[in-house]
């Protein structure tokens, strides 16, 4: 049984977020501002459906999933994409790809040293978050 990823979790780290969101062409104006944002994960487990919540004070971006499902993803607020897009676990990683215009689309969350981490990928760029729990 993996550990449990629910909780209140706040950035403390974001390396490379400007090089992803360039690759999903975002423009300088949005980016500028977005590389001040400390985000939040709020991620909640309903039964076998995920609610995976990026809270900012300026942007919020709410999605849902249950595991080994593809959906629907309309990345609103965000680069306004729509993916289809699904989640596994391999091991201990909770990974998603998105599928869509982007290459190389997705996503992959687990927890280490208490931490939760998310790698975003999109064409050759990653950007890597770290997450400490709050509550
Ligand atoms: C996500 O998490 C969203 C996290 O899918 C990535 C956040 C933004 C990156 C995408 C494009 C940037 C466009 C506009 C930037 C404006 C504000 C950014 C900060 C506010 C975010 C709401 C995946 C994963 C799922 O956590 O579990």
């Amino acid at each position: 049984m993996p550990v449990s990823f629910c909780g209140t979790w706040d950035m403390v780290s974001n390396a490379n977020f400007e090089g992803y969101m360039i690759a999903l062409g975002i423009g300088l104006y949005t980016r500028k501002i977005a590389l001040k944002l400390k985000q939040r994960k709020v991620i909640e487990q309903l039964g076998d459906r995920y609610v995976v919540k990026t809270l900012s004070t300026v942007k919020n971006y709410t999605f849902s999933f249950r595991v080994n499902e593809e959906f629907q993803e309309f990345t609103k607020g965000l680069d306004d994409r729509h993916c289809k897009s699904a989640v596994s676990w391999e091991g201990n990683k909770l990974v998603c790809v998105q599928k869509g215009e982007k290459k190389n689309r997705g996503w992959a969350h687990w927890i280490e040293d208490d931490k939760l981490h998310l790698e975003l990928h999109c064409e050759d760029q990653v950007c890597k978050q770290v997450f400490k729990r709050v509550i």
